[in-house]
C-alpha cells in the first residue's frame, strides 16, 4: 500500500508541475498574429498581433525571431506633418492586466531579410522573448489588410479568420 500512495504523490506532483507550467505560460498571451501580405518582390513585410499580459508584473518583449526571416524589429509608425516615419523600438513594455495591440498605421513588427516569398495563407513561424526569459511561439498567418485600414474602428478579430 505504502508504494501504491508513493505513485500516487508522484503522479499528483507531476500534474502540478504541469499545471503550474501551463498556468504560467498563460500570463502572456499573444492573440490574432498575422502578416500584411505583400507582392512577392517585396523582402520586408509588417506583421501585427495584441500581446496581453494577464499578470501582476509589467512585461518587456525584447526579441523577436523567425525562421522565415533574417531580421525581426520593433516598429512604430509615426506622423511627421504628412509623412509617415518608422521608429526603430528596442524593446516593447505591457503594463500588468493590459494589452498592446499592433495595427497598420502604429505598432508593428517589421520582417526583413525574407528568405523567400510569402503567399497570402501561408503561416510564419516566430518566437517572442520577454525580458524575464519567457518565450512565446506564434504562427502568424499571411492575409490582406484592406478590411483593417477601410474602417478606423475596433478591430474584429474574427473578421480575417478562416475556418479550416
Ligand atoms: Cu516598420
Amino acid at each position: 500500500m505504502g508504494n501504491f500512495m508513493k505513485r500516487i504523490v508522484f503522479l499528483a506532483l507531476g500534474l502540478a508541475v504541469a499545471l503550474g507550467a501551463r498556468a504560467e505560460s498563460a500570463e502572456i498571451q499573444i492573440l490574432d498574429p498575422w502578416v500584411q501580405a505583400a507582392p512577392p518582390n517585396v523582402k520586408v513585410l509588417a506583421a501585427y498581433l495584441e500581446i496581453r499580459n494577464n499578470g501582476e508584473k509589467p512585461q518587456l518583449l525584447v526579441n523577436i525571431s523567425s525562421p522565415a526571416f533574417g531580421l525581426v524589429e520593433i516598429h512604430r509608425s509615426v506622423m511627421h506633418g504628412n509623412m509617415t516615419h518608422m521608429e526603430h523600438q528596442k524593446e516593447l513594455a505591457i503594463p500588468p492586466h493590459a494589452s498592446v495591440t499592433m495595427r497598420p498605421g502604429g505598432m508593428h513588427l517589421m520582417l526583413m531579410k525574407a528568405n523567400k516569398p510569402l503567399r497570402t495563407g501561408d503561416a510564419v513561424p516566430m518566437t517572442l522573448t520577454f525580458k524575464n526569459g519567457e518565450k512565446a511561439e506564434v504562427a502568424a498567418t499571411v492575409r490582406s489588410g484592406l478590411a483593417e485600414d477601410a474602417g478606423g474602428h475596433q478591430h474584429d478579430s474574427h473578421a480575417g479568420h478562416k475556418n479550416h
